[in-house]
Parts: C-alpha cells; structure tokens; sequence
C-alpha cells in the first residue's frame, strides 16, 4: 500500500521549490489511477485550507496527439482554484512556475449542477449558461514533462494558470464542434484546430467529467468553468513571450509572460 500523503508532499514541495521531481511511477510501479485521483483530492484539499477555492474544474488529454503520445485512450480529470485564474491583462509570472506550456481551449460556465454518472453532451449544453475561448497554462511537476497516467492525474493534471475570454455567447448559438481556433506565438502562427479536436465535441468532454466525478461522489457545480481540454498542443511560454488564441465566434484570448 503506498503512502499517499508522502506524494502529496512531494508534490507540493516541487511546486512549491520550483524544483521539478522523477515520476512518482518510478519509485511507486504499483500506483494505481484510483490512488493518483486521491492524490490530487489531497492536493486541493491543502490549497483549500491556505484559502483557495475551487472554481471550476477541467479535462486533459482530450487530443488524439495528447494520447498518442502517452500511450492511452483516455481523458483525465482536473480542479481549477481561484488562484489559478489570471484576470484579463494580468501578465503571468514565469518564474514562479517550472516549464509551463499553454494551449487554446473552449471553456463552459454552468447555470446548473451537473451530477454524474449518466450526464450527456445535450445535458452540458442545458446545464451552460455561456461559452468562451481560454487559454490553459499547465506545468508539469515532473522533470521534462515526462510521466505515466497515474503520475500526472496525481500531479492534478499539471494544471497551472487558466485565463478566460470576455466574449460570452450562449451555447445554441454556436457549432461548437466546428468553432475553429488559430494559436499565435508573438506574431507567429504555432497551431489551429477545430472544437471536434476533444472528443469529437467540448460538451462531450465536459459529459465525461461530470460522470467521473458522479462515479467519485462528486459533481460539477452551478457557476463552475469547465475548461474541455486542449484543442491544440501546448506551446513553451518563455519568460517574455506572448501568446494569442483567436476563436471564431468567441473573439481572443492572449497571455503575456513577464521578463
Ligand atoms: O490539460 C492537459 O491536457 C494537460 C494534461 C497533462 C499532460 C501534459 O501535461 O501535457
Ligand atoms: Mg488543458
């Protein structure tokens, strides 16, 4: 049996030092997913008692690439807290974070709670009350981004920052299937795709979530972000640098890392 609060302090130390750690899969082969997602409870739970408080929720690995690459077929799952989100304009501290990336995403607000396990993507887009474009930092805690499944589902999916659009347009006005996105580094084009990018359709992303956490006991909550996962693969954010997602319908959304 391992010890779950000793990976937790693992954890947080790395992010806190700023000093990124082996995967824990290394010295723990037998980590299962289920004692990963307890990790990642633990996690919040201690930003929770420093005062954060939980805002949302999110999906990783929703892209086929993402998956491809780690080797499964799929999503994980999740917390966003206050502290994560950056106010419009407010640039973003690098060098308190190790080696973060960003990617463009559709993000939901919700008007309802959503209780799993049999939530639908035409449930989500009852229970939003609006669509926007986001931009999700995430910074591993793991040296070089490398990691199993369990160790990044415990590393609470290498979320970060997350920064939302002011563009605000209700679901059924839009395809958002085919909402497409463009990603720009300085005035470079780094990546676009599609919102059919996860899993087929960001509410369905957002399905999968709200059943995972009704199978934990747990649920996504009225006037929670969802953010549905990268559209595109992330990009290094450099001190310095700066990025914009342009969405169709949804206007822009950029980040400015500080020098
Ligand atoms: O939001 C995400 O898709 C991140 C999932 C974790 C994988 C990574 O850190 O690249
Ligand atoms: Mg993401």
């Amino acid at each position: 049996m391992t010890n779950l609060t000793d990976l937790v302090d693992r954890l947080a130390a790395a992010e806190s030092n700023r000093q990124p750690i082996s995967p824990l899969t290394d010295y723990h082969p037998g980590l299962s997913v289920d004692e990963a997602y307890e990790v990642e409870d633990q996690l919040i739970e201690r930003r929770i008692s420093r005062g954060e408080k939980v805002v949302g929720a999110k999906v990783g690995l929703t892209s086929k690439a993402k998956q491809h690459r780690m080797g499964v077929d799929v999503p994980i799952f999740g917390w966003l807290t206050d502290a994560m989100q950056l106010s419009t304009e407010e640039p973003l501290q690098t060098d308190v974070l190790l080696h973060p990336r960003v990617e463009p995403e559709i993000a939901f607000v919700l008007s309802e709670t959503l209780s799993g396990p049999e939530i639908t993507a035409h449930d989500v887009l009852d229970a939003t009350r609006w669509v926007c474009g986001g931009l999700e930092v995430i910074d591993s805690r793991y040296e070089d981004f490398r990691f199993r499944l369990p160790d990044v589902v415990a590393d609470n999916t290498s979320a970060a920052r997350f920064s939302l659009g002011n563009l605000r347009v209700p679901p059924d006005r839009l395809e958002l299937d085919m909402l497409g996105v463009l990603l720009e580094h300085g005035s470079k084009i780094v990546a676009s795709a599609a919102g059919a990018a996860v899993l087929g359709h960001p509410a369905a992303a957002a399905a999968c979530l709200a059943n995972h956490l009704g199978n934990r006991g747990r649920a996504l909550e009225a006037g929670w972000v969802v953010l549905t996962g990268g559209l595109t693969d992330a990009v290094p954010l450099a001190a310095g640098s700066h990025v914009t997602a342009t969405f169709a319908h949804l206007g822009t959304v950029a980040i400015h890392s500080c020098l």
